[in-house]
């Protein structure tokens, strides 16, 4: 966002686009204003200003039904929604909109589509989503339900990462120097870093539905409450076979639906997450709590229990434990269509680099500057965005040849000392509308292992398959989930491993695809997609909106 004190008007309207179709169909007319302004909070015991939307931590919470409404909403990013045919309402600073101006405005237009479930929207400008951010609530349609037993009652759980420092100086700061950024100093659970601040009250017997979000800045972590079991109902917006566990994992990006019995004895009990970290990097290693609290008349303990099922920091096989039993609901109402074939196939390395230092003082590891890459190309954001290059058919903003290979092939999880030094370039992927798209992630060992969750824009896919080591186009395959595999939109690349995902290329527009732990995607951990229009307007993208920020 760059921009202090940027106000912003919001309107909700009502008529909406499906599949591409316009049904101008009058629905519910809302109109709110958003205003983005520089608000002081107090969190472990020291005040900051901070950028919120309306002076609220987490953001306010957007509630819709599934594809009823259409939204004006001033803003970066929704992470999630796929906006049909709208890129220009996407968000990326320099991928699809340059960032608003100081007192100026942008109406986004947000188009539900299939999504159903929990979202949520961020800024997508320097590391901003740090505190603007909030969760988006999509019902399903009137006349239609849940495919599980309707709960007595919703509460959202914002996970996130609270720096006492300004975060838009950190990153400034690190930049500065390619340096490692500075890690948080907290967790927090809806804004807070722990109990006694946080509780959520709970009747003895009912059934609550909880949407957990990761909004956190960079680590995935753990989540769990003590002596409850977790029932995990949906992934992204999109159903799944309920999970019965003891603990989830979710990665920045993610979005969980989990149902919890409040069927224990009527006490306190701490809802807990921690992070799962398993490289060298300097990591913010602390736990952050709330309380679940029972109604009713009773003594509470001195100290309520704490959830022994809270994974270690390195549990890498609870991580797996959980993970893979991620599988899509796939009932009559919520069918699946995994494409059988591929068109399009592209295998990407993901790794974490370094340049040469070019400066006076450089602070990544043996005086470099710290990078990271997709095919050994570390992305550097255009001035100009891309969106509107493609479209206007400007040149020398971006390139179109991302390649669908490394430069080389080697043992990707071996000893790779002597690749650490990337390229770097502005290239995009073009890929024809309708085709059917394979993408293999293959993460290296090259300056540090570790597991990146990747999010394409755009898209929700299905993920078929993750493993470690490195893909074997013989044997990994063989593995691959083509019945009932989630159709989400962030997934995990195991530490050292591959992951593997497909989709069709039906939403025309650009998209940005990126690792969603900041630091990396700072580094140039992602890349564009361009889908190309299909061969009618109602598969083409829509004309852009007249108030589009203007790049400087
Ligand atoms: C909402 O805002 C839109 C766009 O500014 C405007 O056309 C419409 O009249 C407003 N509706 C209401 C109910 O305020
Ligand atoms: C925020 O805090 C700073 C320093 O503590 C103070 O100078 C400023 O007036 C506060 N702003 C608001 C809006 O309260
Ligand atoms: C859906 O039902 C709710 C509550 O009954 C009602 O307020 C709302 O107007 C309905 N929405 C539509 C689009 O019919
Ligand atoms: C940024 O660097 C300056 C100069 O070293 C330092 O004073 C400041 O505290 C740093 N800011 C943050 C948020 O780390
Ligand atoms: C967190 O890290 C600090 C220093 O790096 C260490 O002293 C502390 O024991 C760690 N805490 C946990 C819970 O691992
Ligand atoms: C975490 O580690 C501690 C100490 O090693 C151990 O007692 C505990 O059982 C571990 N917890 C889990 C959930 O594995
Ligand atoms: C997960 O862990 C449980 C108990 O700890 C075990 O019974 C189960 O087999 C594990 N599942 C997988 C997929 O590893
Ligand atoms: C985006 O482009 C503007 C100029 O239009 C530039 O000032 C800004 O630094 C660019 N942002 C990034 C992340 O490169
Ligand atoms: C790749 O490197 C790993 C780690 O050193 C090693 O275990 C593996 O055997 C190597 N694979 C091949 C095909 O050389
Ligand atoms: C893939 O696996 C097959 C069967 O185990 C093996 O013969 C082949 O060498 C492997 N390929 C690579 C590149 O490791
Ligand atoms: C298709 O879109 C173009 C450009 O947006 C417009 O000029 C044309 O009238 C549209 N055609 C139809 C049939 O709607
Ligand atoms: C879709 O593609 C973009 C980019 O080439 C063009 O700018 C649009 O005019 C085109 N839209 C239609 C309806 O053809
Ligand atoms: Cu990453």
């Amino acid at each position: 966002m760059g921009a202090k004190k940027v106000v912003l008007i919001l309107a909700f309207l009502g008529f909406w686009y499906l599949d591409g179709l316009p049904l101008c169909t009058a629905s519910v007319v809302h109109n709110y204003t958003y205003i983005l302004k520089e608000t002081n909070f107090t969190r472990l015991c020291s005040t900051k200003s901070m950028l919120t939307v309306n002076g609220q931590f987490p953001g306010p919470v957007l509630r819709v039904q599934k594809a009823d409404e259409h939204f004006f909403f001033i803003f970066k990013n929704r992470h999630g929604v796929k906006q049909p045919r709208n890129p220009w309402s996407d968000g990326p600073e320099n991928i699809t909109q340059c960032p608003i101006k100081p007192g100026k405005k942008f109406t986004y237009e947000v188009v539900f589509s299939d999504e159903e479930g929990t979202l949520w929207w961020h800024a997508h400008s320097d590391w901003s989503r740090a505190t603007v951010h909030g969760a988006i609530v999509i019902s399903p349609k009137n006349g239609t339900s849940y495919p599980f037993p309707k709960p007595y009652a919703e509460e959202v759980i914002i996970l996130g990462e609270w720096y006492k420092g300004d975060v838009k100086e950190l990153i400034d700061n690190a930049t500065a120097t390619g340096a490692d950024p500075e890690v948080s100093d907290a967790y927090t659970l809806n804004g807070q870093p722990g109990y006694p601040n946080n509780c959520s009250i709970v009747i003895q017997g009912k059934t609550y539905l909880l949407r957990l979000i990761h909004a956190g800045m960079n680590e995935e972590m753990f989540f769990a409450i003590a002596h409850h079991k977790l029932t995990v109902v949906a992934q992204d917006a999109s159903y799944l076979k309920p999970i019965n566990t003891s603990y989830v994992l979710i990665t920045p990006g993610q979005t969980m639906d989990i149902l919890v019995t409040a069927n224990q004895s009527p006490s306190h009990y701490y809802i807990a997450a921690r992070p799962f970290f398993e490289s060298t990097a300097p990591f913010d290693n602390s736990t952050t709590t709330a309380i679940l609290q029972y109604a009713g008349n009773y003594t509470p303990p001195s100290s309520p229990s704490f959830p022994t099922t809270l994974p270690n920091i390195t549990d890498s096989f609870a991580v797996d434990n959980f993970t893979t039993r991620v599988r899509a609901l796939a009932s009559k109402d919520h069918p699946i269509s995994v494409p059988t074939g591929v068109d399009v196939r592209m295998f990407i390395t993901v790794s974490v680099n370094h340049l040469p230092c070019d400066r006076a003082v450089c602070g990544g590891p043996n005086n470099s500057i710290l990078a990271a890459s997709l095919n050994n190309i570390s992305f550097s954001a255009p001035k100009i965005d891309i969106l509107q290059a493609y479209y206007r058919n400007l040149s020398n903003v971006y390139e179109s040849n991302f390649p669908d290979r490394p430069p080389s092939l080697f043992n990707f999880t071996g000893d790779n000392d002597d690749l650490l030094l990337t390229s770097t370039g502005t290239k995009a992927k073009i890929i024809e509308y309708g085709k059917r798209v394979e993408i293999v992630f293959q993460g290296t060992s090259i300056e540090l292992p570790e597991n990146h969750p990747m999010h394409l824009h755009g898209f929700s896919f299905y993920l078929l398959g993750t493993g470690y080591g490195n893909f074997n186009k013989t044997t990994s395959p063989k593995t691959y989930n083509l019945i009932d595999p989630p159709e989400i939109n962030t997934f995990g690349i195991p530490k050292n491993g591959w992951a593997t995902i497909r989709f069709v290329a039906n939403n025309p527009g650009v998209w940005f695809m990126h690792c969603h732990l900041e630091r990396h995607s700072s580094w140039g951990m992602t890349t564009v997609i361009i889908v190309k229009n299909g061969t009618t307007n109602a598969t083409s993208i829509r004309p852009p909106p007249a108030n589009l920020p203007i790049c400087s």
